[in-house]
């Protein structure tokens, strides 16, 4: 019985896309699929060209990507407050002298830089960055960026912007096009967190909120709201959210995310993005690098998707060992879409194990990956290493499938992969 799937190969051949595909075909079939089909990138720190100088690109960037810093510090007798008082041109010089000179480029984050630089023809093993620096110096970015994008097949990347960050607010409130492969999301880290600093800033903006949360404080966090979803026009609303999160809880953030935040979400039908797991500063001294990983509980967020069934969740947990409970709050609750493998997670051997567990579970109404890119040009390899790791994962899925009997066509993996990467996230953004 195991040949029948294979039986009803059509004439036309392998090229028709309603060709049950062999075994062996399966895999050409998803490797081309993967490779040609273009994905929208949902969670990234890049910026649009208006944004100027907040947009972070080119080989310094890449080099003092916090991934790297922390494992700089594995390497070198170079002490954090050293490193600190360099120049970002010195710290660059001193990560690559120590990550790519001294010892092979063998982590996932060494290995995206050199795989960035084969992509733009530079040398890999240059004893210094002269040659990636002039490189990169003579890139216009208003041209860098489509190519950029186009290298690594993604249509368009979703942005994380905070409006009570001083230098983006400035831009924001100058009025800026919309960008059509940039998409904005109003994050609330700041708002989120211990009052006295979001209360100033938004008093600051001209909002009558009051020190204590008091009086009409929370209509005015949601007036807040309301205007940077008109300015921002956002995607979606988003927050990342320490391993001791809790909900519901008695907190002026809690307070905060039930009565303006949730609310605010169904008036304007926009998902909340919960990114749950993170402990942030374990070492302050490593800056952006010194954040953690701890495992959540995740009744906090059932009791989110239980009762506010009006809202939809966008969930992604940084703890590996909350992941199969995050899969199964997702078969019990459709308001509910776990997506990407984030940050430590974003290691082929993390990201496969996930990803196997999230078919098992979910078959394709998950969304797999999102790039987290800080660096423009890191969109290159992260997008290159989901496609190569997914393309064995994806094989083996349909090869299963074939020997129980269904029919696996090259029309059914576009559909798919286009789910997977396009459409699970448009449809629940509504975009
Ligand atoms: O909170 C986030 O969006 C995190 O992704 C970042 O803050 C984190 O520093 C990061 O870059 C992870 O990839
Ligand atoms: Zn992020």
């Amino acid at each position: 019985m195991e040949a029948k799937a294979f039986e009803q190969s059509e004439p036309g051949g392998e090229s028709h896309p309603r060709y049950a595909l062999t075994a062996e075909q399966i895999h050409s079939a998803v490797k081309d699929v993967l490779a040609t089909s273009q994905f929208i990138d949902m969670h990234t720190h890049l910026y649009s060209p208006a944004f100027g100088k907040i947009g972070l690109w080119g080989i310094d960037e890449l080099l003092t990507y916090h991934y790297l810093e922390a494992e700089f510090f594995r390497y070198s007798a170079m002490t954090p407050e050293q490193y600190w008082s360099l120049s970002k041109a010195a710290q660059a010089e001193a990560i690559w002298q120590a990550l790519f000179v001294d010892n092979s480029p063998v982590s996932e984050a060494t290995r995206g830089v050199v795989a960035v630089l084969t992509a733009f023809g530079l040398p890999t093993d240059a004893s210094g960055l002269t040659e990636a620096r002039t490189f990169f110096r003579s890139q216009a970015v208003e041209e860098h960026i489509p190519k950029v994008l186009a290298m690594a097949g993604i249509t368009s990347v979703v942005m994380t912007n905070d409006p009570l960050d001083a230098e983006e607010q400035l831009v924001w409130m100058k009025g800026i096009e919309p960008h059509p492969q940039f998409q904005a999301v109003l994050r609330l880290d700041r708002l989120l967190r211990e009052w006295s600093e979001p209360w100033a800033m938004l008093a600051g903006q001209g909002y009558a909120v009051d020190n204590q949360l008091a009086g009409k404080s929370m209509a005015e966090i949601r007036r807040f709201l309301t205007d940077w979803c008109k300015r921002m026009a956002p995607v979606y609303m988003a927050i990342s959210l320490p391993d001791s999160f809790q909900f519901p809880e008695d907190t002026v953030a809690g307070k905060i995310l039930r009565e303006a935040v949730l609310p605010s979400c169904r008036e304007f039908n926009l998902p909340l993005s919960t990114m749950i797991g993170v402990r942030r500063q374990v070492n302050p001294r490593l800056r952006l690098g010194g954040d953690g990983v701890g495992r959540a509980d995740l009744r906090a967020l059932e009791n989110l998707c239980l009762n506010y069934p009006d809202n939809r969740f966008l969930v992604s947990v940084l703890s590996r060992e909350n992941q199969h409970e995050l899969c199964v709050y997702a078969r019990k609750f459709n308001n509910l879409m776990p997506f990407g493998c984030w940050w430590f997670l974003n290691n082929p051997s993390v990201v496969e194990e996930i990803t196997r567990e999230r078919i098992e579970m979910l078959g394709t109404s998950f969304i797999p990956q999102h790039s987290d890119a800080r660096v423009l040009e890191q969109v290159i390899y992260k997008w290159r290493n989901t496609r190569h790791t997914l393309t064995p994962i994806l094989t083996e899925t349909y090869r299963s499938l074939a020997r129980d009997g269904g029919k696996v066509t090259r029309q059914g993996i576009q559909r798919d992969v286009h789910r997977l990467f396009c459409s699970n996230f448009t449809e629940w953004t509504g975009r």
